[in-house]
């Protein structure tokens, strides 16, 4: 069932509303100061800094610039929230639910905004942020709201002299440390289970991309959540995010990112409080395509499986394995959708890839695409930049890809697709594991037998067969490797929020 506004009830992402979602046009940015305490500050230090539309390179508005002494602020105003006595230690877990349940109500009604938002953000196509971006928030905020209540510990049987229970608790004020791929997915994953599990935040989205978590900060404000809950620190990653993961007084971080990032995060969790830290970080995944697969299928998930969010996806189906028989064919098939692949003004309905997120982005990418060359792989299509306003690079296809190159190890983080040779089953599983990474796999095959056994020797998070970036808010993402540390998403994101507590009470010796 659809509703006027194109919101699926009942819905799978892959079929598009009947009556498509329009954006809106000349959207006024609201929200672009700091949010603290349930309300707006400048930073201390007086700097804004500007924020582009990558499409077209506009600066879309000045963003308050928080630094240290801003996450600061925050810290002590999270802390607060968190005091024992305070309204949010002092609503039940019920009351959370509902919390989290007003906050996805509050995001239904403004999909159009938030998505329209993120699209001059990020650059993604306006459908696939209504569609994929917001469907998920609402989801993963629906899901955590339905576990508020139902976290418990256990009794635990020792010997009868003793009463043993455990509980669950917050771990305290969280940090939360966002990329521009997914700004506010990204965000609702940490966000939603921390919440739901009763813990306070400080935030700091990706430089890139403030727009729609800070328009969150009205949302949270609204539905209810008491003053210093939930924190939004906009800046830069050296200076605001650096802050968060050394912070003293900051119990847990959750990071998704660079695995460069990653690594230094973790050390500053690790030197300054040994604080709890989550990170979700890059993959180099394969996508393992045998002669007896649905070729029709595999061709279309391995294509939009690298080159979906302009190839800007941790999951992104970077090294495609394709057995040798059907190879030729699978590479010509491949070629043809990269051709029409629709790239353009990603609030045009008919855009499947807007530009990459920033020049930077833009010219790693590029340099990819010459290394590539150089290296001798065969350049199918694509291999070069759209236009000249924005970051638009051409859906690009290489085919006789060999193991060392360097578009077969690195994460290019771009349209790029990677199409390698196998012959056999042992050899394709020891080249898929053959990288430091372990975040998603993909397999298509027609044989159950060759599906289980692959799925089981794959070192990786998640593994799909015959299906790609089938993301579902009841089950658990994350990396094997250096892909990163913990889940989010599912139950297991729980246990990533809360502390075990045992309480053994002595009982008094009974004799009868
Ligand atoms: P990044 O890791 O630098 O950025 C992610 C977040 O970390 C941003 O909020 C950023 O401000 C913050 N950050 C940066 N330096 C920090 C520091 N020293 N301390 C604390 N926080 C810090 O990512 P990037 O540089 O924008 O992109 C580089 C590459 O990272 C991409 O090309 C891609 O390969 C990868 N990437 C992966 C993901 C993912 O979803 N796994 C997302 C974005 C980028
Ligand atoms: C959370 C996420 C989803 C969901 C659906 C469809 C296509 C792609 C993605 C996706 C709850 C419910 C559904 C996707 C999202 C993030 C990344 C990669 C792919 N997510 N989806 Cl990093």
């Amino acid at each position: 069932m659809t509703t006027t506004n194109g919101t699926i009830e009942n819905g799978q992402l892959d079929k598009k509303p009947p009556v498509l979602p329009r954006p809106l046009s000349n959207l006024e940015v609201q929200h672009c100061k700091i949010f603290i305490n349930n309300e707006w500050h400048q930073s201390v230090s007086g700097r804004t800094f500007p924020v582009y539309n990558p499409a077209t390179g506009k600066e879309i508005c000045e963003v308050e610039e928080g630094d240290k002494e801003d996450v600061d602020k925050a810290v002590k105003a999270a802390r607060a929230a968190f005091q024992r006595g305070s309204p949010w230690r002092r609503l039940d877990a019920t009351g959370r639910g509902r919390l989290l349940h007003k906050l996805s109500d509050l995001i239904e009604r403004d999909r159009i905004i938030l998505a329209t938002l993120e699209t001059m953000d990020t650059g993604k196509p306006f459908l696939h942020a209504f569609l994929v971006d917001l469907e998920g928030c609402i989801r993963t905020l629906r899901y955590f709201a339905g576990w508020a209540d139902k976290i418990q510990g256990k009794t635990v049987p020792v010997d009868d002299s003793f009463l043993c229970y455990t509980v669950h608790e917050p771990i305290g004020t969280c940090g939360a440390i966002t990329p521009w791929n997914f700004p506010l997915l990204m965000l609702i994953w940490k966000m939603a289970p921390a919440l739901c599990c009763g813990n306070t935040l400080v935030i700091k989205p990706a430089e890139q991309t403030p727009l729609t978590s800070l328009y969150m900060g009205s949302l949270i404000k609204e539905a209810g959540f008491p003053p210093g809950v939930v924190n939004i620190v906009p800046g830069y990653g050296p200076t605001a995010g650096a802050a968060i993961s050394h912070h003293p007084d900051i119990d847990k971080v959750a990071f998704t990112g660079s695995t460069e990032v990653g690594k230094l995060i973790k050390e500053a969790a690790s030197k300054s409080n040994l604080k709890r830290c989550t990170l979700e970080l890059g993959g180099k995944n394969p996508c393992i395509v045998f002669a007896d697969a649905d070729m029709d299928l595999a061709v279309e998930c391995a294509h939009q499986g690298v080159f979906f969010n302009q190839g800007q996806c941790c999951t992104a189906a970077s090294r495609v394995f394709v057995e040798e028989s059907i190879y030729p064919e699978f590479v010509r098939r491949s070629v043809e959708y990269a051709k029409r692949r629709h790239v353009g003004d990603p609030f045009d309905s008919k855009t499947e890839q807007g530009p990459q997120i920033d020049q930077e982005q833009f010219n790693k990418v590029l340099e990819f695409i010459q290394s590539g060359k150089e290296e001798g792989a065969k350049l199918e299509c694509g291999g070069s930049a759209i236009g000249d306003r924005g970051f638009f690079i051409k859906p690009t296809v290489f085919s006789e890809v060999s193991d060392d190159m360097r578009i077969a190890k690195e994460e290019i983080f771009g349209p790029v697709q990677a199409i390698l040779k196998f012959r056999n089953v042992e050899e394709v599983i020891t080249r898929a594991n053959n990288t430091e990474y372990g975040l998603t796999a993909a397999v298509f095959t027609r044989s159950l037998d060759k599906a289980i056994s692959v799925a089981s020797a794959l070192q990786s998070g998640t593994v799909w067969v015959n299906c790609y970036n089938a993301l579902h808010a009841q089950t658990p993402f994350g990396g094997y490797k250096m892909s990163g540390n913990g889940r989010e998403l599912g139950e297991y994101a729980l246990t990533e929020y809360t502390e075990v507590k045992t309480v053994t009470i002595k009982l008094a010796q009974n004799n009868h």
